[in-house]
């Protein structure tokens, strides 16, 4: 417990339609020893899974991963077009401006709990000089 932190946990809003849906973050690991993610639940989804993606005959694909190691003394970024944690089978849709909660679960530091915003843009970048 403690070593892990994450921030800026955040979801794109969809449209009423969209089966499935995508949180990104950022995972910091303080501890000494690589820490890994290996699920997550929510309410708001039948199933959740980790993804990360893999490029094949130049198409970039998605596919399941067993877990996220966050190694000691750096952060992790989930984002789109790399790693990220897949809401599957929506039970309600991603509105912008609501959130759910997403108790992530680690090896070593348990359970995590996180609350999801859903946003309508996603952020431009992670350079934290904000703007307006
Ligand atoms: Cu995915």
């Amino acid at each position: 417990m403690g070593s892990i932190r994450v921030a800026h946990p955040w979801s794109l809003a969809l449209p009423d339609v969209a089966r499935n849906g995508e949180v990104y973050m950022e995972i910091s690991n303080r501890g000494k020893s690589v820490n890994r993610l290996t699920g997550a639940s929510s309410p708001i989804a039948k199933r959740v899974s980790l993804h990360g993606h893999t490029m094949s005959d130049g198409v970039l694909r998605m596919r399941p991963i067993e877990a996220i190691d966050v190694e000691p003394s750096t952060s992790l970024v989930l984002a789109p077009g790399g790693l990220h944690i897949m809401l599957m089978e929506l039970k309600k849709p991603l509105i912008a401006g609501k959130h759910f909660p997403l108790p992530l679960t680690f090896e070593k530091a348990g359970k995590i709990e996180l609350e999801i915003v859903v946003i309508k843009d996603p952020p431009s970048d992670h350079g934290g000089h904000g703007s307006n």
